[in-house]
Parts: C-alpha cells; sequence; structure tokens
C-alpha cells in the first residue's frame, strides 16, 4: 500500500491520524499541491478527481475519499477499533462523520477558498477552474462558525462526539477546528469544544 498525502493540506491529515492511532505507517508520496501537481497526467490517472489523499493498493486499485479509505484501514487493522464498536456505534461514527465534513470541513474549505490570493481560480479543488466569489466566503464563515456553536453544545455532555470512545468522528472534527484557524476561528470560550480539544489534541496521533 502507498499513500499519496501532502503534509499542509487537512484532508489527508485525517488519514494520518488515523493510522497513528492504529500505531500503523505506510510508504508516503508526497503531492505538491500549491505548485498543481495534482493536476499533472501521472496524478490523475490515479485520481481523476486530483484530489488528496489517495492510498493505492498493492493490486493497483487507488481509493480516493477518505472515508473508503479509513473503512478500508479499519478492516486491514481492526485494532483499536475507530469506526464503531457495534452496529450502532458504527451507524453513528458514520453519520457524525458526514455531519462534520459537510457542517466543519466544507464551512471551513468554503471561506477559506474563497478568499485566499493562492487558491484565485481555484475556489473548489479538482479538474476545472472555479472563480472565487467573495460572497462565499462570509457564507462559508457563518457557517464555521454556527459548526463550531453546534460542536460546543453536542459536546456538553459527551466526552468524545460518540460517547465515550475516540472514533473517525473525532479525527474529522480535530481537522475541521484545527483548519478553522486558517479563517481565524478558534474554540475560545466554548467551553466543552475547548475542553474536548485539548484533549484529542494532546493524543500522540494529533501530530501526525
Ligand atoms: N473528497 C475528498 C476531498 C479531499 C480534498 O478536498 N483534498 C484537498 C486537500 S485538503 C485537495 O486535494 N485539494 C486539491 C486542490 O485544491 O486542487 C476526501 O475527503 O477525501
Amino acid at each position: 500500500m502507498k499513500l499519496y498525502d501532502c503534509a499542509p493540506a487537512p484532508s489527508p491529515r485525517r488519514v494520518r491520524v488515523f493510522l497513528a492511532e492504529k500505531g500503523e505507517t505506510l510508504p508516503t508520496v508526497q503531492i505538491d499541491l500549491a505548485n498543481r501537481e495534482q493536476l499533472s497526467p501521472e496524478f490523475r490517472a490515479r485520481n481523476p478527481r486530483c484530489t488528496v489523499p489517495v492510498l493505492e493498493l498493492d493490486d493497483g486499485t487507488c481509493l480516493v475519499e477518505t472515508l473508503a479509505i479509513c473503512h478500508y484501514l479499519e478492516h486491514r487493522f481492526p485494532a483499536p477499533p475507530l469506526m464503531g464498536r457495534d452496529l450502532r456505534e458504527q451507524a453513528l461514527v458514520l453519520q457524525w462523520n458526514a455531519r462534520i465534513e459537510s457542517e466543519g470541513l466544507a464551512a471551513v474549505a468554503e471561506a477559506f477558498r474563497n478568499q485566499s490570493r493562492g487558491f484565485r481560480d481555484r475556489a473548489l479543488p479538482g479538474p476545472q477552474n472555479f472563480a472565487q466569489l467573495p460572497e462565499l466566503a462570509e457564507r462559508g464563515r457563518v457557517r464555521a462558525t454556527a459548526f463550531l456553536d453546534m460542536l460546543d453544545e453536542h459536546l456538553s455532555d459527551s466526552p468524545y462526539i460518540v460517547g465515550s470512545h475516540y472514533s473517525l468522528a473525532d479525527i474529522t472534527a480535530l481537522i475541521a477546528v484545527d483548519f478553522a484557524r486558517w479563517i481565524r476561528l478558534e474554540p475560545g470560550d466554548r467551553r466543552h469544544l475547548a475542553r474536548w480539544h485539548r484533549s484529542v489534541s494532546s493524543r500522540p496521533s494529533a501530530a501526525a
């Protein structure tokens, strides 16, 4: 197996943290997103959507969605379970993961990509260029703020995103909260979110 990664980017960090929690390392190839290596013919042959992470299996199959990659790794390296310990928990982890992707990661990306100079004409990832829209930067910021508020409330009576066990939902949320710093949003005085963020950030895997 080989992981196509980009050290500064949020999405592949989800896979690195997931692997670190499993105590596993994989051979890794860095893709230079800043210099648009993701648009090269060599990379497109692996992922026509031109995004990282990509997990290339030994038979050449390329998995190009973080959730699919984590699903595969969960079954290859079952301990410790990170996607739920029974059917109910598995469903809740998937449900929260989807919510954090759409309300958290996507909101921050909407704000960041529509306002940053380096992303002019690259407001969306993928093979096609899209112009920045300042209104979307504003909307993304409002959505990201609402996301932090929602997580703070959720974590007021739950140690982790799904009950009392650390899971993929915490990994996705950690990366979304850290990504929010790129648009200068912090947990701040959201005390439940701040408590959870300190806890998950202190795990060795957070440095991956
Ligand atoms: N659906 C993909 C999205 C991954 C994604 O958006 N990756 C970003 C880095 S965080 C990317 O590759 N961007 C390429 C670009 O900006 O052109 C997943 O979650 O795995």
